[in-house]
């Protein structure tokens, strides 16, 4: 049975737990604390080189990390991924867009906000992430004027990624009901059959306050050096 290496408050893992469910995949979860550097163990780094969640791990013992890797793995032979060379060569650029645009400033702010740690990163940094923010939310109210969804007609993996943090970015203190094809396109992929209604909020985890320090690091106290990366 497939594993998933999970932190419950992660949307980039609730990204594989969507399609899992779509899919109706059984999968046992084991849950990485990343907020107490479990995700920095040399036993988790060698699941996944980035010591993030979500990781997958085959029954062969093989591993894949990066939330759009996977569900483009899952999701192979599924109508959640097109066949035809140019449609899911659009689904993969929205994953790109995603991984690019969305999780460098809407979740990046929504972690920051939902965790208390907007107070220590400075209003310049501040400024900079909303300016990113709204600017990825209209690159995507401009692409949702004419499709019902991303990739063109059907519903796909590059919903799935893009929903997980756009539909939360109230939470970073954003005004996504000014976007009305956003706003349209998340009622449409809510409306999606065997769609996962789940969030988890960081007051789950005592420890979300916590910086976490990566072990390449280079002084570990300098927190005012890193905190920008997460
Ligand atoms: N690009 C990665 C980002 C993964 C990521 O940042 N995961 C967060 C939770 S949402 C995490 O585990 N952070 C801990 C860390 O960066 O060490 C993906 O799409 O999977």
């Amino acid at each position: 049975m497939l594993t998933l290496y999970d932190y419950l408050p992660s949307q980039n893992a609730y990204k594989v737990r969507l399609l899992l469910n779509h899919l109706a995949t059984p999968y046992r979860t084991k849950l990485v604390s990343i907020f107490e550097g479990e995700g920095q163990s040399d036993d988790y780094l060698a699941l996944n080189p980035t010591g993030a969640v979500p990781t997958i791990e085959l029954d062969d013992g093989r591993t894949l990390a990066e939330s759009n890797a996977i569900l483009t793995f899952l999701a192979e032979g599924t109508r959640y991924l097109p066949v035809d060379p140019y449609n899911r060569a659009t689904v993969l650029q929205w994953l790109f867009f995603e991984a690019d645009y969305v999780q460098s400033s809407i979740a990046t702010l929504r972690l920051w906000v939902q965790t208390g740690k907007d107070q220590h990163r400075g209003a310049e940094l501040i400024a900079h992430k909303r300016a990113a923010s709204m600017r990825a939310l209209a690159v995507l109210d401009r692409a949702l004027v004419r499709t019902d969804f991303l990739g063109g007609t059907d519903y796909t993996i590059a919903d799935i990624s893009v929903f997980a943090y756009v539909h939360r970015a109230d939470e970073a203190n954003l005004p996504l009901s000014r976007f009305a094809n956003v706003t349209r396109w998340i009622e449409a992929v809510r409306r999606q059959a065997r769609f996962l209604d789940q969030v988890h909020p960081f007051t789950v985890d005592p420890h979300s306050h916590r910086e976490i320090v990566h072990t390449v690091d280079e002084d570990a106290a300098a927190v005012g050096e890193n905190q920008s990366v997460r």
